[in-house]
This record gives C-alpha cells, structure tokens and sequence, in this order.
C-alpha cells in the first residue's frame, strides 16, 4: 500500500517540499515526547553541553541561560544512539515510507538530530540549503521533520521557499569564513518568498536537500519540538563526513543494498568561480 497520492509526489517534485498528516503513529508520537521530557529532566543537572557522541562530541547542547530550575535543551545529538524509540521511528515509521516513495525504493540512513526551541528561545536557524553541510555523488536526499509539538506562525516554525531546489547551491562561505549562512542579499530573497511549515503534533515536513529554509526565535509560551533526519538514495555516497556521526549511519532502512554508486555534476560555486543566474533572478525574469 502506498502512503502518497500521485499528487502529492507531484508537489515534492516541483515545491521540493511536502507536509504530511499524521507520519508517526499516536504511540511512536507519544514515546519520542516522553523521551525527550525525559532528557529536559537529566539536563537540570548539567551547566553545559555534555554526554558524547561516537567522535566525542557533546551530544546534547543547552541554550545559554539554561539552569537546573528554566532548563534550556535545545539540540540532541543521534537520539538514535540512545533510544530505541527515536531509532524505530528512523526506521520504521510513516515518515520512513513516505521518504521510499519519494526517494526510493532502496534509501539509507543518514544521520538524526532533535532541534528544539522553547518559549522565549532565541535560536535562529539562518537561512541555507543542506546539501553543502551533507554532499553526497547525486541529490536524492531528504530532510525528514517530524513536528513532536503543534508548530504555529509564533513558535519558531519552519519557513522555505518553494521550487529552490531547482536552483543554483548557495555559497555558505563569506570572506574566506564559513558561516553555514547564505548572504544577506539571499537571506533577503528568501524572506520575500518565504512559505511558513506549521502543523499538528504527528506532521511531517519532508524537504528536498537543496531546498532553501532557515526559521525565527520562538516568540510564544509553546515549546516546538522537532525530530531531524536525513535519509539519502542508496546509490548516493557521501563525498564528506557525516556532520552528526553515529552508530547506525549507512544503515539501509528500506529496499536492499544494491552497492551501485549514481553521480550527478553539480555546479556547487566555489568562491573564485562566477555565480551563474541565482534561482531568484530566473524567478524575477519568468
Ligand atoms: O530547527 C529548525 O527550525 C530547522 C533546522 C535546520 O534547518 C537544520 O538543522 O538544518
């Protein structure tokens, strides 16, 4: 039985990204909640980052003023190391089956992480595609978001511009430093185009790896919570090291391992080189 209508597949194709109702079961929804009420708690009694990652690395990261009595957890790093309800819904989920459908039939894991904003927080993600922190031979990856509370306009949603995907890979690095940003001229471009991800508890945000997104601070009362995973192609190797290492990286969560490598060309700018025409620019001209 297939979980998405031919349309749907349509919207991903041509938007380069897809909401979807309801991607984890009312169980598998309510066990990652109670995990991650869990991991708030053990942060009380931690002033800064800590626990480690399989390269040493602080696994769960905590916003500044974080204190034992206004906790402030706002990264978990490869919750699938740690729990095996965040790694069964990597697995085997809705949200797995509707990244087969779009990606598929053979897909690999990737990596996972829990981005979380609580009210007041004022974590910003700057605007950027993923592609760049994650390059792969060929494109077909996906950003799984998995919205673990109700996300509004107000508490820090996520927000992408429709159909960049199909554009150019924007530079991340400005004089010689790599910000993890793109400039402020297409920051500018993205806000004006910008399309607001907002959802039930249990909705899924699946988004194209060259999409454009960042989001705002969360500026209400209500928490937002989300699960992050990116699962690629099979046939798509990584051409960098994995940015959240972890145990279970290169498993095959759907199909079978068919050890085929598929490459695109890209023209991923390097500084010295000439931008082509940006996505905006062809959008002004069409
Ligand atoms: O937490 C968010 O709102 C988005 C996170 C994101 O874009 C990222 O981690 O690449």
């Amino acid at each position: 039985m297939t979980i998405l209508t031919n349309e749907q597949k349509a919207i991903f194709d041509s938007n380069g990204y897809l909401l979807v109702d309801n991607a984890v079961t009312d169980d598998q929804l309510a066990a990652l909640r109670t995990q991650f009420v869990g991991w708030v708690e053990e942060s009380r009694d931690h002033l800064e980052a800590y626990g480690e990652t399989v390269d040493g690395r602080a696994r769960f990261d905590l916003e500044p003023g974080h204190s034992a009595d206004m906790p402030a957890l706002r990264r978990v790093n490869a919750p699938t190391d740690i729990s095996d309800d965040y790694y069964q819904v990597m697995r085997n989920s809705r949200m797995t089956d509707c990244v087969a459908e779009l990606i598929g039939p053979n897909i690999k894991y990737h990596h996972s992480k829990v981005n979380s904003k609580l009210p007041g927080a004022a974590t910003v993600v700057k605007w950027h595609q993923d592609f760049p922190f994650t390059p792969h031979s060929n494109d077909d990856l996906i950003t799984a978001l998995l919205m673990l509370d109700d996300v509004t306009e107000d508490n820090g949603p996520l927000q992408v511009v429709p159909g960049s995907h199909k554009g150019e890979i924007y530079d991340l690095w400005h004089d010689g430093v790599f910000t993890g940003a793109v400039d402020d001229r297409v920051t500018k471009n993205c806000l004006a185009n910008a399309v607001t991800c907002t959802g039930r508890a249990g909705s899924l945000c699946l988004m194209h790896t060259r999409l454009l997104h960042g989001s705002a601070p969360n500026l209400s009362q209500q928490p937002r919570t989300l699960l992050i995973t990116v699962y690629s192609a099979e046939d798509a190797v990584p051409c960098s090291p994995n940015p959240v290492p972890n145990r279970h990286q290169g498993e095959i969560v759907r199909g079978v391992a068919s050890g085929h490598i598929r490459s695109t060309p890209f023209d991923i700018p390097m500084p010295q080189m000439p931008k082509s025409a940006s996505f905006f620019d062809q959008q002004a001209k069409a």
